[in-house]
């Protein structure tokens, strides 16, 4: 454990204090104006979720996996958007630089990352470089003194807000797969780099993605993560593992807070003269979302004690990402439904979360991948 139990309960106090009186009732408007206010960043960052998973040594937190996970807990109670805000600073945004960059570029970047004077952002997917990363296009060809980065990145969280980028690029065209990737810490403001338009999604309104365009961007040399080439592909994959336990923390908060507003709504709601939390067609509903919400809350939880000692768990992270996004859709799905006509409606937010929780399924490695992660890692396991 990073912190004492006393210091963690506190954290874990305060964080779920923060949500329910100050981030709750400001869910309509973040999603009507699609923009998070700028003094509850601020409060983000005076209360150090910006550095949660960042090592003590450069200002963050430096939380153990498990300690993140029971963060996510309580973080993920409310929109996703709150969540959004911190999370590429905490997970692929910082992860990167954590796990495989030089002492120098971690005393560049990790202090203000914590703090939160700097958003990052983890650019790896392309126009035609989605569940395939390793086929991604985007070249950094060598220069004198450093490189030329030429590609276009897509969907990219946070970045018309990050100062910092993770570009993933191909160093060597002609290895065509992830041998030939490389990562860079690219800054924003760097000649070359571009953002397109702030794309218009269909959930998790209040975070921003947009296309990060690089047309002869020139980096230097030390830009390079890690100063290593080649070991792109891999970083990017060691960041996403721990990035889907995080995510599927995030989906089991998701889970609980639909399932207490779901509970709360059927106890209150009167039909043929008695609350429909009375009925047992409802009460299986309720039932079956507290199950499985509370098996992946173990899966979340077992995993990322095993990670913190140090065990493989490239397995269990995708086995809890699938698991746990997909019980959240159906979490959502029986939530609308219990509230009836109400859940359809956008007073009631539940139809908000509905469509939020879309995303989960999809983004950091679609469920189809991570069933393809889980089986190929069983076949190699036995051979
Ligand atoms: N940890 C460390 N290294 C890993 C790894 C992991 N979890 N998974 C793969 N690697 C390494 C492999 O060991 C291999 O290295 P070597 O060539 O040195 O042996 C390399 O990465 C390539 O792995 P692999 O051959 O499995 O790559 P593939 O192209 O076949 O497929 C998948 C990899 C499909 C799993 C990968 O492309 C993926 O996760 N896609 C989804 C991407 C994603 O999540 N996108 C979301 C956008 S970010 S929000």
């Amino acid at each position: 454990m990073a912190l004492d139990l006393q210091t963690m309960q506190g954290l874990l106090e305060t964080v779920s204090r923060f949500v329910r009186e100050r981030l709750r009732p400001l869910e309509h408007q973040v999603a009507d104006e699609d923009a998070i206010p700028a003094d509850v960043r601020r409060e983000i960052a005076e209360l150090g979720l910006f550095g949660l998973s960042i090592p003590e040594e450069f200002g963050g937190l430096g939380l153990t996996m498990e300690e993140e996970v029971r963060v996510a807990f309580e973080l993920g109670k409310t929109s996703p958007a709150f969540r959004s805000l911190v999370g590429t600073n905490n997970g692929i945004g910082s992860q990167g630089l954590i796990l495989d960059g030089t002492e120098e570029q971690k005393w560049r970047y990790l202090p203000r990352l914590a703090s939160g004077e700097m958003i990052s952002s983890f650019a790896l997917t392309e126009p035609e470089a989605g569940s395939d990363a390793a086929s991604l296009k985007t070249a950094a060809r060598r220069v004198d003194g450093g490189y030329v980065i030429n590609g276009t990145k897509r969907f990219i969280t946070n970045a018309p807000h990050a100062g910092l980028f993770t570009v993933f690029a191909r160093t060597d065209p002609e290895q065509p797969g992830a041998r030939g990737v490389s990562a860079f810490l690219v800054e924003a403001g760097t000649p070359g780099l571009t953002l397109g338009p702030i794309d218009r999604k269909m959930g998790q309104k209040g975070s921003h993605t947009c296309d990060v365009i690089f047309a002869d961007c020139h980096v230097p040399a030390e830009a390079v993560l890690g100063e290593r080439e080649g070991q792109g592909f891999g970083t990017a994959m060691k960041v996403l593992d721990r990035g889907r336990l995080h995510i599927s923390a995030i989906c089991v908060a998701m889970a609980e807070r639909l399932i207490e507003d779901s509970l709360r709504y059927a106890m209150e709601r009167k039909q043929f003269g008695q609350p429909i939390a009375e009925f047992q067609l409802v009460q299986a509903m309720l039932a079956d979302s507290r199950t499985e919400a509370y098996a992946a809350r173990c899966m979340a939880l077992e995993t990322a004690r095993r990670k913190d000692r140090l065990e493989d768990v490239a397995t269990e992270a995708a086995c809890c990402k699938l698991f746990a996004s997909e019980m959240v859709g159906r979490v959502a799905d029986r939530a609308v439904q219990i509230h009836g006509g109400a859940g359809y409606m956008a007073d009631y937010g539940i139809e908000r979360f509905y469509r939020d929780a879309r995303l989960f399924r999809i983004y950091e490695g679609t469920s189809q991948i991570q069933q393809l992660v889980i089986a190929r890692n069983m076949i190699k396991e036995l051979s």
